[in-house]
Formats: C-alpha cells, sequence, structure tokens
C-alpha cells in the first residue's frame, strides 16, 4: 500500500453498506472466473436493476464546467465501477475501450451513443477516416454494452440536458485510444478519475489511485 495517497482515495478496507456496495460486491461475485456470454447478460440485468430502483450513487457523482465526469466508484484486478456526470453539451471523444468490456447504464437523463467504425489504413500509413453508423438513445434504466469488436463509439447527454450513467469495465481501463473526428487519426490517451468515492483527486498521480486499488 502507497503512503503517498490521501487516505481517503484509498480502497476503503471494507464495504461500507450502501447499496452501490451491494451492487459492486454482486458484479465481482459474478465476473469472477472467465467472462462468458451468461454472465454478460447478468451483469447488464444487474446494472438494469439497480438503475431502476436505487438512487445511493447521488453523493459520489460530481459535474465540471470542462468536461464529463469521472468517478470511481470500485475497483479491483477484474472490474472497474464508474460515475459519469454528463453536463449539458459535453460529449466524449470518439474512443475505444482498450480491448475490454463496458457496459453503460443510465441512472439520470437520457445519453446518446453514436457508433463509429476505423476505415482501412492506408499504404502509407495514414488513418482511413471514420465511418459513423448507428445512433441510439438511451433512456434512464437503459443499459448499452460495447467492445471493440462492435465499434468505437461517443456518448453525449440529450441537447441542452445533464446525464448520468454507470460504467463497468470489464477489466479497467487506464489507456485507451481517442479518434480525430477529421481523420480518424488514433491517439493514445491515459484516462483519469475526478473523484474516489466522492474525495476530489483532481491533481493526484493516476498511478498511486491505481496502486491502492490493486490487490
Ligand atoms: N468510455 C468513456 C470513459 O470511460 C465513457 S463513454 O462510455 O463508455 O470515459
Ligand atoms: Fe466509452
Amino acid at each position: 500500500m502507497t503512503t503517498d495517497l490521501a487516505p481517503e482515495l484509498c480502497r476503503p478496507e471494507r464495504n461500507s453498506g450502501c447499496s452501490l456496495d451491494e451492487l459492486t460486491r454482486a458484479l465481482g461475485e459474478l465476473l469472477d472466473g472467465e467472462p462468458t456470454e451468461a454472465k454478460g447478460a447478468a451483469v447488464a440485468d444487474l446494472l438494469r436493476q439497480y438503475a431502476s430502483c436505487e438512487d445511493s450513487w447521488r453523493p459520489y457523482v460530481t459535474f465540471r464546467e470542462d468536461t464529463y465526469s469521472r468517478n470511481l466508484i470500485w475497483r479491483t484486478d477484474q472490474f472497474e465501477l464508474l460515475l459519469l456526470g454528463w453536463g449539458a453539451g459535453h460529449e466524449s471523444p470518439i474512443h475505444d475501450h482498450a480491448g475490454q468490456e463496458c457496459w453503460m447504464a443510465v441512472l439520470e437523463g437520457e445519453l446518446e451513443e453514436v457508433h463509429f467504425k476505423e476505415g482501412d489504413i492506408a499504404p502509407d500509413g495514414a488513418a482511413g477516416g471514420l465511418r459513423s453508423g448507428r445512433v441510439k438513445a438511451f433512456p434512464t434504466g437503459g443499459v448499452a454494452y460495447i467492445h471493440d469488436d462492435i465499434a468505437l463509439h461517443l456518448i453525449r447527454p440529450r441537447a441542452g440536458k445533464r446525464g448520468v450513467s454507470l460504467h463497468l469495465y470489464s477489466s479497467p481501463i487506464d489507456t485507451c485510444r481517442k479518434f480525430c473526428p477529421e481523420t480518424g487519426q488514433p491517439e493514445s490517451v491515459h484516462v483519469a478519475y475526478h473523484t474516489v468515492r466522492g474525495a476530489s483527486c483532481d491533481g493526484t498521480d493516476p498511478a498511486l489511485i491505481r496502486d491502492a486499488w490493486t490487490r
């Protein structure tokens, strides 16, 4: 365990008993061992159930002016659970998910997902541009699923509105590729958290947080 990190940013020794923790416990049990199609459906069911009847997430969500917020709820070597707070006009970059599976449950508002496919790389190595695919709106309670074999995507809240979503990645994502919308050129980016279980971690080295949450 690192000694350089504020105690509130370290992984708690025990779950607090709030129902987000019950969800993380159930997800941990489910995702133990090899991924299967049946587990994927069960993950979506757990998230759908949580989204439709719980608001224990409210103390942990934040909103920012500059970008959507990434708020860590729970992390193991197997999975990462994040709350995202989307302000009006925010939009994620077009990105991949580093080979991981991603489920997104909408907790408040409506979120729109746009799929993209990478074009062929030219012989000189230039990116081949992006082809946009289906656009789908997910209402509160809706659950989306994506991995890199399905598509790249971007997420944004309904025009002029805020939104909140719960994201499960199996396994955690620390680096992904974002794509230039005009050229399709990919760029590898480190992703970071804005809060850890409600405590701000702005300015904290994300590697310290990852270490504190790695078991
Ligand atoms: N994958 C993005 C992120 O973790 C959010 S878009 O929905 O998967 O920041
Ligand atoms: Fe995403």
